[in-house]
C-alpha cells in the first residue's frame, strides 16, 4: 500500500482481514512450508531446532504483516513520532513473547504438537538476544514492549552487535567470559533491509567555504574513513493489538566506493582486508555497565548509531515535509543516558552544513527535540571523553560542541549572573589533570528539554548532587519518571499458573494491560482457600526452579526452604558480599547448635547470579568467595537442608524468567542513595516474591504501594550516608560483621590469600558501601524473615499483598507518562474507514 495522500484505507482494511489464518492447519502447513522452503529441510524429518526455527519464520509472517500495516498507517497519519536511542536492548527470547502478544499461544501449541512437538522443547531451542548489560538495557526492551501495546507510534534505533553479553563460565569458582556468538545459525526474528542504508564518516577534516552572496559559512567535513551502516528491522508486536513497532538495529559493512584509490596502490589484498575492519564498529558489546571506559572504539559506536539513526529520521521527515519547521512536531527522542548523546551536535551538522539552516533555527529545533535520561548517579559511570579524541576522531563535532559551550556560558553570564569558578563547574568542556575532558551528561542536558531520573528518589537526588547547578537554573526541566517492566513477559508469559489464577480470581484478563486492577487481589489476601491456591501456585514456580538446580548441581532441594535470591550485576554498590557474609553467619550459627535446636531452624536456599564485568577484579573475587561458601556449605551433612547456597552462572533474561516466578524472598540490600531504581524488585513483587532491602531507588515507591510491613526493611537512610562515610574510621565495627569476616580471612573456605582485596574493601575504615554500618540491621530483617515464614498465613498474606501493590510498576504506567509529560506524543491505533469492524 504507497502512503502519503492516495493511501487508500478501504484497500489497507480488506488487506487486515486477508491476514494469514491462525487456524491449528493453517499454522501447521506454514511451519512445513518453511521447514521444506526457508530451511530447505525435509518436510518429515526435523529436530526440535529446525522445528523451533520453523516455527518462527511462520511466526515472523505474521509479524511482517502488522508491521507493514502499522507503517503504511504511521506514514497515512504522519503524526508525531517517539524514537527512542539507546546503545542497548536486552531482548532476551522473542518466540513466546510473539506468540502471546499475537494471541496464538494455544493454536501453535497443537500445531506442534500435533506435528509431535513439544512447545517447551522448540522454545529452549531460541537463543537469547543479549545486546544489553542489565537494567538499562532490558528497561529500554520492557519500553518498546509497552510503546507497542499503547499503540504509541514509536521507534527503538541502537546497534547489532554480533557479540552479545559475554556468556559466563564458573570453573572452580572463577568467572571466564565466553564470547556470545548469538547470530550462529541465524536469527529469525530480524528482516535485512539491504536498501537502508547510510554512509557514516570519521576522522578527516574541516574545511570552510564561502557561499553565496552573503558570504555565509559553510563547513565542509572531508572524512578520513567512511562506514556503510545497514538496517535490521526486528518487529515489536503490541499485546492485542495489531500495531507493531519496530527495532531498528545498525549492522557496520564496509564502504564499497570509498577510497577506491587505496586499491590503486598495489596492494589489493591488504586493501580487503583493510575494509573489512569497517565491520569491527558493530561486532562487540562493551561489557562494563557502570565503569566509563574512553574506549575509542566505543566512542566510534556511539557515533555510528546515532549518525545512522539521524538520517534515517531526517530523511523520512523530508519524504513528507519541504521544510524543517514542522521538525519539532514530527519528532521527538529520548537518550537512553548519555551514551546517544553525539545525536546532539550530530543533528546540529546535519542541520547547518547538509540543509543550510542557521545556527539559530538549528538549536532551537535540536533544544525541542532531545530529551534525556539519567540512570545513575556513581560517578565513574559519568561519561567524559577526551576532547582530543573526539577531535580526531569526529573535527566537525568538536567544533560544533565548543560552540554550544560558548554559547551557553554567555548565557550562564549574561541571564543567570554566574562567573568565576561557578561558571568552569558548570561548563561542557573541563580540564583535568588528564587533558580536557567532555562531559557528556551536561551536553546532554544543555541541548534536552526535559532530564529525567527513574525512580522518585533518584530523581530528586540528581537535582541535588550531579546537576545542583543546572536545577538551580533549570527547575523546569527536571522530571521523574520511576521505571516499570512489562508484566507481559514478566507476569503472563513466566508464570501462566499465576496469571491464570490472577484471572479467574479478578474475572478478567484485563490487569494484562492495566496493571492497576492487581489492587483487587487485596480483598482476597487473607481468604484461606485463596491463599491455599497461592501456595499451589507459588510451588509449581517453585518445582521448576528446583529442577534448574538440580540441572545444575545434581541437589535435590528442600521444598520447604525460603527460596532467597538475588540476581543483578555483581557491584560493590549491591553489596552481594554483604548478603553471603550473613550466610557465613548462618551458617556458622547452625553449626553451633544442638541436633534439638537445629529443630527450629528454618531452611534456606540461598541463590545468587549475576555477572561481572570483565575488568573488575572486587566483583570477581565476590563470585569466587560464594562459590567457596558454596562448596563448604553445600557438602556439610551436619548443615544438611537447612542451608544451601548455589550460584547461578550465566544469569541471563531467560534465567530470570524461570528464577523470579520460583522464589520467595529477593534481595535488593543496595546502600541506600546507590541504586537509581532497581527494575528486578518490581518482577519479585509481581510474583509475590517478598522484598528484604534498603530504602533505596524505586523499594521506596514499592513501600509505599505494597506496605513497609509487607517488606523486610532495613538499613540506614540515603540522608545519613554522606556523613556516615565522614565517620566510617572511628565506628565500632558490629562484631558480627567482625565474625564473619575473620572465617573467611582464617581460611574456613579456604582461598583465604585471594579475599584479601575483598575483606581489605569493607575493613580498616575504608567500607564506602557501609556493609558494616547496616550489617547489624540487615541480621534483624534476616530474623524476622525466618519468623514471618514460620507463619505460613502470614507470608502467604504478604506475598499477595506484594502482587496486588505491584500496579504502578507497569512499563505501562512508565510509557505513559512519558508520552504526555515529554514527548506529547499520542496514541495512533491503526483504526478502520468509518462503519468498519467492531
Ligand atoms: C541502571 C541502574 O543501576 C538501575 O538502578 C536502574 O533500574 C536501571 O539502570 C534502569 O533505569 N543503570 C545502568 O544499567 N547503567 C548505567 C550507566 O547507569
Amino acid at each position: 500500500v504507497e502512503g502519503g495522500d492516495h493511501l487508500n484505507r478501504e484497500l489497507l482494511y480488506s488487506l487486515l482481514d486477508s491476514y494469514l489464518k491462525n487456524d491449528v492447519v493453517s499454522i501447521q502447513e506454514s511451519i512445513v512450508h518453511h521447514v521444506e522452503f526457508t530451511l530447505a529441510r525435509s518436510r518429515y524429518k526435523f529436530d526440535n531446532r529446525e522445528a523451533y526455527f520453523a516455527a518462527a519464520h511462520s511466526l515472523r509472517d505474521r509479524l511482517i504483516e502488522r508491521w507493514n500495516d502499522t507503517q503504511a498507517w504511521l506514514k497515512y497519519k504522519d503524526p508525531k513520532r517517539v524514537y527512542y536511542l539507546s546503545m542497548e536492548f536486552l531482548m532476551g527470547r522473542t518466540f513466546l513473547n510473539a506468540l502471546h502478544n499475537l494471541g496464538v499461544i494455544a493454536p501453535y501449541q497443537e500445531a506442534l504438537s500435533g506435528l509431535g512437538y513439544e512447545m517447551e522443547n522448540v522454545q529452549q531451542a531460541e537463543r537469547d538476544a543479549a545486546l544489553g548489560n542489565g537494567g538499562l538495557g532490558r528497561l529500554a526492551s520492557c519500553f518498546l514492549d509497552s510503546m507497542a501495546t499503547l499503540n504509541l507510534p514509536a521507534w527503538g534505533y541502537g546497534i547489532r552487535y554480533e557479540y552479545g553479553m559475554f556468556r559466563q563460565v564458573v570453573s572452580e569458582g572463577f568467572q571466564k567470559e565466553q564470547p556470545d556468538y548469538w547470530l550462529t545459525f541465524g536469527y529469525p526474528w530480524e528482516i535485512e533491509r539491504p536498501h537502508v542504508t547510510y554512509p557514516v564518516k570519521f576522522y578527516g577534516h574541516v574545511s570552510v567555504h564561502e557561499e553565496g552572496s552573503d558570504g555565509r559559512q559553510n563547513f565542509v567535513w572531508n572524512a578520513g574513513e567512511e562506514v556503510t551502516a545497514v538496517a535490521y528491522d526486528n518487529p515489536i508486536p503490541g499485546f492485542k493489538t495489531p500495531t507493531c513497532a519496530n527495532l531498528r538495529l545498525w549492522a557496520a559493512k564496509p564502504c564499497q566506493e570509498f577510497d577506491l584509490e587505496a586499491f590503486n596502490t598495489g596492494d589489493y589484498v591488504s586493501s580487503i582486508i583493510d575494509k573489512q575492519k569497517a565491520e569491527t564498529i558493530t561486532s562487540v558489546l562493551y561489557p562494563d555497565d557502570k565503569t566509563f571506559e574512553g574506549k575509542e572504539l566505543r566512542l566510534k559506536q556511539q557515533h555510528f548509531m546515532v549518525s545512522a539513526t539521524l538520517q534515517d529520521i531526517v530523511r523520512r521527515y523530508k519524504e513528507q515535509h519541504k521544510d524543517f519547521d514542522a521538525f519539532p512536531e514530527k519528532v521527538a527522542m529520548q537518550l537512553n543516558d548519555t551514551h546517544p548523546t553525539l545525536g546532539i551536535p550530530e543533528l546540529m551538522r546535519i542541520l547547518m552544513d547538509e540543509n543550510r539552516l542557521g545556527w539559530t533555527q538549528s538549536w532551537d529545533i535540536t533544544t525541542k527535540v532531545f530529551s534525556f535520561t539519567n540512570h545513575t548517579v556513581l560517578p565513574e559511570a559519568l561519561e567524559q571523553w577526551p576532547v582530543s579524541l573526539v577531535e580526531k576522531l569526529l573535527p566537525r563535532h568538536m567544533q560544533i560542541i565548543y560552540d554550544i559551550n560558548w554559547r551557553f556560558l554567555q548565557e550562564l553570564q549574561q541571564n543567570h549572573g554566574i562567573s568565576g569558578d561557578k561558571l568552569g563547574n558548570m561548563s561542557i568542556i573541563v580540564d583535568t589533570e588528564y587533558g580536557k575532558m567532555v562531559r557528556m551528561a551536561y551536553l546532554a542536558l544543555v541541548a534536552s528539554h526535559t532530564v529525567n531520573g527513574v525512580a522518585a528518589m533518584h530523581s530528586k537526588l540528581i537535582k541535588e548532587t550531579i546537576f545542583k547547578d543546572f536545577n538551580a537554573i533549570w527547575p523546569e526541566k527536571f522530571q521523574n519518571k520511576t521505571n516499570g517492566v512489562t508484566q507481559r513477559r514478566w507476569l503472563a508469559q513466566c508464570n501462566p499458573p499465576l496469571a491464570k489464577l490472577i484471572t479467574d480470581t479478578l474475572g478478567t484478563e484485563a490487569w494484562v494491560t492495566h496493571l492497576d486492577l492487581l489492587q483487587g487481589l487485596r480483598e482476597h489476601a487473607e481468604d484461606e482457600e485463596f491463599q491455599q491456591k497461592w501456595a499451589g501456585v507459588k510451588k509449581e514456580a517453585k518445582v521448576k526452579l528446583a529442577n534448574m538446580i538440580k540441572d545444575l548441581s545434581g541437589d535435590e532441594v528442600n521444598m520447604e526452604a525460603i527460596f532467597d535470591v538475588q540476581v543483578k550485576r555483581i557491584h560493590e554498590y549491591k553489596r552481594q558480599f554483604m548478603n553471603i557474609l550473613s550466610v557465613v553467619l548462618r551458617y556458622d550459627r547452625i553449626k553451633s547448635m544442638s541436633p534439638e535446636e537445629r529443630k527450629d531452624v528454618v531452611p534456606r536456599v540461598v541463590i545468587i547470579g549475576g555477572k561481572a564485568a570483565p575488568g573488575y577484579d572486587l566483583a570477581k573475587r565476590i563470585i569466587k568467595l560464594i562459590s567457596a561458601v558454596s562448596e563448604t556449605v553445600n557438602k556439610d551433612s551436619e548443615v544438611g537442608d537447612l542451608l544451601k547456597v548455589y550460584f547461578v552462572p550465566d544469569y541471563n533474561v531467560s534465567l530470570a524468567e524461570v528464577i523470579i516466578p520460583g522464589s520467595d524472598l529477593n534481595q535488593q540490600i543496595s546502600t541506600a542513595g546507590t541504586e537509581a531504581s532497581g527494575t528486578s524488585n518490581m518482577k519479585f513483587a509481581m510474583n509475590g516474591s517478598l522484598i528484604i532491602g534498603t530504602m533505596d531507588g524505586a523499594n521506596v515507591e514499592i513501600a509505599e504501594e505494597i506496605g513497609e510491613e509487607n517488606m523486610f526493611i532495613f538499613g540506614v537512610d540515603a540522608k545519613e550516608v554522606p556523613e556516615l562515610r565522614e565517620q566510617r574510621e572511628y565506628l565500632q565495627v558490629d562484631p558480627q560483621f567482625q565474625h564473619a569476616v575473620n572465617m573467611i580471612k582464617n581460611g574456613h573456605f579456604g582461598w583465604n590469600d585471594y579475599f584479601n582485596p575483598l575483606i581489605d574493601s569493607v575493613t580498616g575504615g575504608r567500607d564506602w558501601y557501609l556493609l558494616a554500618n547496616d550489617f547489624n540491621s540487615y541480621l534483624q530483617a534476616q530474623e524476622r524473615v525466618d519468623s514471618e515464614w514460620r507463619d505460613k498465613k502470614v507470608w502467604l498474606k504478604k506475598s499477595i499483598l506484594s502482587t496486588a501493590g505491584s500496579g504502578k510498576f507497569s512499563s505501562d504506567r512508565t510509557i505513559h507518562e512519558y508520552a504526555e509529560d515529554i514527548w506529547k506524543v499520542e496514541p495512533q491505533p491503526p483504526s478502520p474507514p468509518e462503519g468498519r469492524r467492531e
